[in-house]
């Protein structure tokens, strides 16, 4: 996918509102100097792009598969789920809703993580709009009798309690007829209206704990998705409370050390955010020193895990239900137009190449393009060209890539070229230089 190289309003709009969902402040993982030095063995210049040579070798032989093993333990990792490894990126990396890490640039040039999503290691995630992951889709599956897809990652029993947590869901998101409601029960409003998200109504009955008949926030839009108009006063809402309509919950509770094991299966992915700045005209995302000194309130970790559960029929998400943005709400959008706003972009024109949950993606860049692969996973990999039946060192191997650390690539001619992750021989992908 070539992906759009506009700034993330998507993802601006979203953080800002979540900042008010923070309680807690404290402080994020120490800085170090720990960062892995990309190997661009590819190219006789000293440059930090490796610019492959794509003249065929004929006569050339599969180079050794090399043997990272040995530094494997050099590479910092974090010590739990909830918790960020002790790096201090070059770059940023990730992908908002795709990927377990997020980190993105903050005013005053420095890289700072911003969110954690889903469990370390391989997670399971059906966010693939030709896959059937959202609330409608799942149900239909568990209602026809059909075998349960393999993507599901679950057989029929844990399908059906699935479909039935939600199913409770829905039932308390149906009780909502709009956001006077809401304000009617003692809710507060806790956001702006976050595009392809809504406007978090806070529930302090709900307590800390899941329950998935009893979520913490009720989500509600309306089709104007800029500002919100009102608050809720006197137990209504000041402004058109009519326009605001329930779209979906997100669940907020007490953080572990390890990830929730909350709703059946594993396709829940609760996140965690960092670095929140709020109330300032500096961006979403920025270090202590320089949200306060703006005059915003920082909030250096949200102490809970959270959740989004798009349940309401009306607005079945198609990136699955418990996507963290749903393009059938306003601004309603194609998922795929969505999902490239969700990419963290470098701000000197490479072109990102996230690898996100053992996955390198789809990538299609113009010749001369340079390619910045991150790693967004909680596990180190490398960039090598070829496959592990035929390794081809010598074209380009990043060396192991801890999370965060990124390298960059680019080709002159067009065509197709294969790469895959030495440690993980099933993770194999092309680049397609048009
Ligand atoms: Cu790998």
């Amino acid at each position: 996918m070539a992906y759009a190289p506009s700034v993330d309003t998507v993802l601006r709009r979203v953080l800002i509102s979540l900042t008010v969902l923070a309680v807690l402040a404290s402080a994020c993982s120490d800085d170090s100097d720990q960062t892995t030095e990309v190997d661009t063995t590819s190219t006789t210049t000293a440059a930090p792009v490796a610019d492959v040579d794509t003249e065929p070798e004929p006569e050339d032989e599969p180079a050794a598969l090399p043997n990272y093993l040995d530094d494997l333990g050099d590479i910092p990792v974090a010590d739990n789920d909830a918790s960020l490894p002790d790096i201090d990126p070059d770059n940023t990396a990730g992908v908002y809703g795709f990927s377990r890490y997020v980190y993105q640039r903050a005013p005053g040039d420095a890289i700072l993580p911003s969110l954690i999503e889903g469990p370390q290691g391989l997670q399971t995630r059906c966010q693939n709009v030709d896959q059937d992951c959202s609330y409608l889709e799942m149900k239909a599956i568990y209602e026809s009798g059909e075998p349960v897809p393999d993507y599901l990652g679950m057989d029929r029993e844990t399908l059906g309690t699935l479909v039935g947590q939600l199913g409770e869901t829905e039932a308390y998101l149906a009780t909502f007829e709009n956001i006077d409601d809401a304000c009617a029960r003692g809710m507060f409003r806790a956001s702006g209206q976050a595009a392809n998200m809504g406007v978090h109504m806070y529930d302090n009955s709900a307590g800390s704990s899941f329950d998935p008949g009893h979520p913490q926030m009720v989500l509600f839009a309306q089709e104007d998705a800029g500002n919100v108009d009102g608050n809720c006063s006197g137990g209504e809402w000041s402004g058109d409370g009519e326009a605001y309509l329930p779209v979906g919950v997100v669940f907020n509770i007490r953080q572990t050390d390890e990830h929730p094991d909350a709703f059946a299966g594993d396709l829940d992915n609760w996140h965690i955010h960092f670095n929140l700045c709020q109330g300032a005209d500096i961006g979403a995302v920025a270090s202590q020193e320089d949200c306060t000194a703006a005059g915003g309130q920082w909030t250096g970790e949200t102490r809970s895990w959270m959740m989004h559960a798009y349940v309401a029929p009306d607005y079945d998400s198609q990136g699955g239900v418990f996507a963290m943005f749903n393009p059938s709400i306003w601004p309603v959008m194609d998922q795929a137009d969505l999902e490239e706003n969700l990419v963290v972009q470098p701000d000197d024109g490479a072109v990102a190449a996230p690898i996100a949950n053992f996955d390198f993606g789809d990538i299609q860049v113009a010749a001369g393009d340079t390619i910045r692969f991150n790693n967004s996973d909680s596990v180190p990999h490398t960039v090598t060209a070829g496959s592990s039946f035929d390794p081809r060192t010598d074209d380009f191997d990043s060396g192991l890539l801890g999370t965060a650390d990124t390298f960059d690539i680019s080709f002159d001619e067009a065509g197709s070229y294969d790469l895959f992750c030495v440690l993980h021989p099933e993770m194999t992908g092309t680049i397609t230089v048009n």
